[in-house]
């Protein structure tokens, strides 16, 4: 007999069902189990005489079911298929599931993040937890999806790097045979190089810094969605930031309706905005904010931009040369063509237009107390015919992050890296 899938499941036929027991009812002559596959949950009935009602079955052991599907009305298990249940001939247990470290089945959750993450294969059994990744994989596949379609062409940039990108204190080292070597802050260096030969190019991959933060929004190891684009300047590279992240809104709204509705979330498409750095400035000190000229973003002065205009991207940009990592285009007067922005209260995103002129590259390289001679590699590479160019990169944690409200980055990051943690 074929396999079913809960979601497919019609009145009136037989059946083979393979999943996990999600919860268990004995009523004397009946048990009455909930089972738990891939594609949602259903309530199944074993009665006094059926094959395998004397099991030993415990929460989260794996078992195959045979039986017939039967109209019903259910009213108060909100996760469960409502309006039919499993009649079961026969249950076999296939894997038995010793007792369970955390639950799995609460309704709210109430185990602390940090147990949870210990046994964090079976926290992302939880429909609520499944529901953020299953998210999380719609945002990259429709960040995908889009660049491709535009003619950008996807690459796939080293993680072991020699020289740092994103200034030097926060690489991680590893020995390279008789050298040394980091693991990549970002693909900047080499999507650049892509961009100036293939013009149009996006990448999503991991990124390793080594920042001792222990924050709600920073993780050691974090994925992150880049484009990179010949002839395009800094304002001119935002609208594509802006098209994306609204077209990833749709997508979710399209195909998650479900998933939404588990995590009680009413999704907006969000508007744009984009206020120079300074006009930013002047706009939070006006509405309380402790900031000035020259100063970076806290937090508090993040928030309060989405608070300003709530659903919505905001972008700061001309950011002072100073606070922008060398290969940020300098506009003059100390002005860059850096941006950033912010969404649902935190730093989804930042870029900008690059140097391609290597004279700018090596002086841009001195004033940040870099070396030239590391980045020879790099420089050289832009006196081959170099357009001009910009670019961006959306940090996937962050973006599931502030698209679902989640106060905690790790909370939509599957396995993450922090400061102490390394396992699982
Ligand atoms: P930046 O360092 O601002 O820029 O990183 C871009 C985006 O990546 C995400 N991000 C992080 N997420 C979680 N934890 C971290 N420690 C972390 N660090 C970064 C954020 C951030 O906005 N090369 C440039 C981008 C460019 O100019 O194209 C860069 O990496 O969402």
């Amino acid at each position: 007999m074929k396999r079913s899938y809960i979601s497919d499941l019609k009145s009136g036929q037989k059946v083979l069902l393979k999943g996990w027991v999600f919860e268990i009812r004995e009523l004397g002559k009946m048990r009455f189990l909930l089972l738990r596959d891939s594609s949602g949950i259903v309530q199944c009935v074993l009665k006094q005489g059926s094959k395998g009602f004397n099991e030993e079955l415990t929460l989260e052991s794996v078992v195959s079911i045979k039986g017939k599907v039967k109209n019903a009305k259910l009213t108060n298990k909100e996760l469960t298929l409502k309006n039919i249940e499993i009649d079961i001939s026969e249950l076999k247990v296939l894997n038995k599931a010793e007792e369970l470290p955390i639950q799995v089945n609460e309704k709210t959750i109430t185990t602390g993040l940090d147990k949870r993450l210990d046994y964090r294969s079976l926290d992302i059994r939880k429909p609520k937890i499944k529901a953020i990744f299953k998210i999380q994989s719609t945002i990259i596949n429709t960040f995908r999806e889009f660049f491709y379609k535009e003619g950008f062409i996807e690459i796939q940039p080293p993680g072991i790097i020699a020289t740092s990108t994103e200034g030097g204190t926060d690489l991680f080292e590893a020995k390279y045979f008789e050298r040394k070597a980091y693991l990549a802050q970002s693909p900047q260096l080499y999507k650049q190089l892509g961009a100036i030969s293939m013009e149009r190019v996006f990448s999503t991959s991991p990124v390793w810094r080594a920042e001792k933060h222990d924050t709600s929004r920073h993780l050691n190891e974090a994925r992150q969605m880049d484009i990179e684009c010949a002839f395009y300047n800094d304002i001119e590279i935002m609208k594509w930031l802006e098209k994306v992240v609204q077209n990833i809104v749709k997508k979710i709204l399209k195909d998650c309706p479900k998933e939404l509705e588990i995590l009680e979330l009413k999704l907006k498409v969000p508007k744009a905005k984009y206020l120079t750095y300074k006009k930013a400035i002047d706009l939070l000190s006006r509405k309380g904010i402790k900031i000035k000229y020259g100063d970076d973003f806290e937090p508090k002065a993040e928030r309060k931009l989405c608070f300003l205009f709530p659903d919505t991207i905001i972008f700061t940009y001309e950011w002072p040369s100073e606070l922008k990592p060398f290969y940020i285009w300098p506009k003059g007067k100390g002005v860059s063509g850096g941006f950033d922005a912010v969404y649902g209260g935190v730093e989804i995103a930042s870029g900008g237009k690059r140097v391609h002129i290597p004279d700018i590259l090596i002086k841009q390289l001195k004033s940040k107390k870099l070396n030239p001679e590391d980045f020879k590699w790099y420089i050289d590479a832009f006196r081959f015919g170099a357009p001009e160019h910009a670019g961006w990169s959306i940090g996937l944690e962050r973006l599931t992050q502030a698209i679902l409200s989640l106060g905690n980055i790790r909370e939509g990051t599957l396995f993450p890296r922090d400061r102490r943690r390394l396992t699982p």
